[in-house]
């Protein structure tokens, strides 16, 4: 059978369907943040990676760039005409990348608790159309815990946004196991976003054009995703839920040989870096994991990613504004699925993942 890539060309409106269509990984940016990103950028030592990714958008006078700080900085009238254009009944929104995560602590701290409760007043004015992910502050993972503890019981909130590394720091290390405590404690789950690329991997990615999310962002955030699963962070919170977007980071098609290759790494015991852990990688993409098709309007895809994590682990996301097209809507209302999977693609698993009304 050949495996073709569609041909994103049917401008039509999406029609109605027997499911809600909800959007998993929709970005938004405060002004306050982008306020104290342009702080940032104005010292010239600002992360490369930052500035080539936010201070582009921030401040390119191409129209993508300008369209997307629009669409960003808006959570009411324009965000719902986009969401009815599109068909998107509710979007699950999370502050845009790397949110808190270049800012020094004390600022990210109090940003975060501040863009919380903006983004809650947001939910509350459009209760139907809208739901929050909580952004913390992992520079100060005890705080952030206690965001998550504030997020969950009293803005009603049942995830949690993640853009990826914390300049250069993985969520691997212990130091940040507050965060992941206090995550499977509250029953939250963590979306592990990509993030620009940190100053070690980002030369030859970016010398090619390849560090964004045409590719760079993928690598970094699945490579951050298997350093959490090698790292043993499962066995030690075997009920922690973790989501990741753009078809789980292609770690699905990967599985095969990260269970080979780390049973014979443990094995030999080549790096004192990588100890037994319980399961196989591959099972605790299967136990642990949620994925999203953020990005990848591509059936055969999705089919795959439904057949290894199984049809409740695979939900829909635009990824609005970097790719807000409205034609892949009608492109996936189209899969040849059947009707109860894909109800669940677009709209249970949400549910369930997110805790929507
Ligand atoms: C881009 C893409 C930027 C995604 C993002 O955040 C982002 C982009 C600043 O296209 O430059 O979250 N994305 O998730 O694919
Ligand atoms: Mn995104």
């Amino acid at each position: 059978m050949e495996i073709r890539l569609p041909n994103t060309v049917n401008p039509a409106r999406p029609q109605k369907v027997p499911y809600r269509r909800i959007a998993t990984e929709e970005a938004w940016a405060p002004q306050e943040m982008l306020d104290i990103y342009n702080k940032i950028l104005g010292h010239a030592d600002a992360d490369a990676g930052f500035r080539g990714l936010m201070g582009f958008y921030m401040s390119s006078p191409s129209e993508r760039a300008r369209h997307i700080m629009r669409c960003l900085t808006d959570l009411d009238q324009l965000r719902l005409q986009h969401m009815d254009e599109a068909g998107i009944d509710q979007a699950v929104v999370a502050i845009t990348s790397p949110g808190t995560q270049v800012m020094d602590k004390a600022t990210a701290v109090s940003f975060a608790r501040s863009a919380n409760d903006e983004l809650a007043d947001a939910v509350r004015r459009h209760p139907t159309r809208l739901a929050g992910m909580i952004a913390i502050a992992p520079q100060d993972p005890a705080a952030a815990a206690q965001e998550i503890e504030r997020g969950v019981t009293k803005l009603g909130m049942h995830s949690v946004i993640i853009n990826s590394h914390t300049q250069g720091e993985y969520l691997s290390d212990p130091k940040f196991w507050d965060i992941f405590a206090a995550a499977e404690a509250h029953d939250a789950a963590i979306y592990l976003h990509p993030n620009a690329l940190p100053p070690s991997m980002l030369h030859p990615f970016q010398q090619c054009g390849l560090d964004g999310a045409i590719y760079g962002f993928g690598v970094e955030t699945g490579l951050h995703a298997l350093r959490i699963i090698t790292a043993g962070v499962f066995d030690r919170f075997p009920k922690l839920r973790m989501v990741l977007g753009h078809m789980g980071e292609a770690l699905p098609y990967w599985a095969y040989r990260l269970d080979y290759m780390h049973q014979a790494t443990v094995k030999s015991q080549r790096y004192a870096s990588v100890q037994p852990i319980q399961r196989r990688p591959s099972e605790y993409l299967r136990q642990n994991f949620w994925i999203t098709n953020s990005g990848v309007a591509w059936e055969h895809a999705i089919k795959f990613a439904q057949g290894f994590l199984g049809e409740d682990r695979v939900m829909y996301a635009m990824d609005y504004p970097y790719q807000y097209a409205p034609d892949e809507v009608n492109l996936l209302d189209g899969m040849d699925m059947a009707p109860e999977v894909k109800k669940k693609f677009f709209q249970t698993n949400a549910e369930a993942v997110f805790k929507l009304r």
